[in-house]
């Protein structure tokens, strides 16, 4: 691996703001066991999931639309620090959510990091249904794990402190070093944003047009092959057929093939020095027997071992 110093270290953060139980079922199927004794990484975990209950505030009101502003923006701020402890001691760092907000954390931490350590910028290849990119005025739901990209590449500000003020340049990515693929449901004014920021994204459509082979290879193309690679991966980029227990489900999606051979390839680049495994959420939708569950969990698994180099042959 071209960007780690430790790179046989693996950081784990886990963290569950909210309610969803998926780090517990990750861990518990056995995932930090099969990357220490089958991909033989020394893994940095403090054995603890983190419900962030101590950041909650007792009141939480819209800020611009936003729902629990105060909350999440403690949560990642707290999260964004845990990620930067593990990053700048040149280890990767895998995080395991959570819904996709807590990326305003992971990807924060890991860009300080990087700038600190290497002097450089990192790429995102963010793996998604959608495109997280609305700012809260742009958003419908207000939900703010529909916001992430905005807020860390400074298309959404905020100067009060605990609404993501704590967000400085040395957290930013930048939006020339943004990657999506898998898209099928963006909002009016998300569309708006990619165009008039030429932002590079792979919807399905391009997936059905070239292939996910073509794919990967204009996507890293892109990035270019001296840039530290943080994988940003909402289980909802996957077909609902293969991982339904999550928030927002959106048909005609990813197969696992798919995914794990994006994983496969960014792992194949030697430049991964992060990912995070969001929107995992075995309460919804498990099916009879918590068969959806399972099999949901199952696949984010699998996305993980690809992207830290479970062996092809
Ligand atoms: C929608 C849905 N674009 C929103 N986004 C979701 O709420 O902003 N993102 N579900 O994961
Ligand atoms: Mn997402
Ligand atoms: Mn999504
Ligand atoms: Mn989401």
């Amino acid at each position: 691996p071209k960007f780690l110093s430790k790179p046989d270290q693996l950081g784990v953060v886990a963290c569950k703001p909210g309610v969803d139980a998926a780090p517990s079922a990750l861990i518990e199927s056995g995932l930090l066991s099969q990357l220490r004794n089958e991909l033989g990484y020394k893994i940095h975990h403090d054995d603890t999931i983190h419900s962030y209950k101590e950041l909650m505030p007792a009141s939480d009101p819209d800020v611009r639309g936003m729902k629990n502003p105060l909350a999440v923006s403690a949560v990642t701020k707290k999260l964004s620090e845990q990620v930067y402890e593990q990053a700048k001691e040149g280890r990767c760092v895998l995080t395991l959510g959570g819904d996709h907000s807590i990326a305003i954390g992971t990807v924060s931490g890991t860009a300080k990091a990087i700038r600190e350590r290497l002097g450089r910028e990192m790429a995102v290849i963010w793996v998604d249904a959608h495109a997280d990119i609305n700012t809260p005025e742009t958003s419908d739901s207000g939900n703010i794990h529909g916001m992430p990209v905005a807020f860390l590449t400074g298309l959404a500000k905020e100067t009060r402190e605990d609404v993501f003020g704590w967000l400085k340049d040395e957290h930013m990515l930048s939006l020339k070093k943004l990657v999506y693929i898998g898209l099928r449901d963006v909002d009016r004014g998300e569309k708006q944003i990619l165009r008039e920021n030429g932002v590079r994204a792979f919807s399905m459509h391009d997936i059905d047009r070239f292939g996910i082979g073509r794919v990967m290879e204009m996507a890293l193309g892109h990035i270019g092959n001296d840039t530290p690679i943080h994988l940003s991966f909402d289980v909802d980029a996957l077909d609902p057929m293969v991982a339904p227990s999550t928030g927002t489900p959106v048909r005609g999606g990813l197969t696992l093939r798919e995914g794990d051979y994006i994983a496969e390839c960014v792992h194949e680049t030697g430049s991964l020095i992060a990912m995070d495994l969001v929107e995992v959420n075995p309460t919804l939708e498990p099916g009879i027997n918590d068969i959806g569950a399972h099999e949901t969990v199952r696949a984010g698994c699998s996305l993980v071992r690809c992207a830290l180099g479970e062996s092809l042959l």
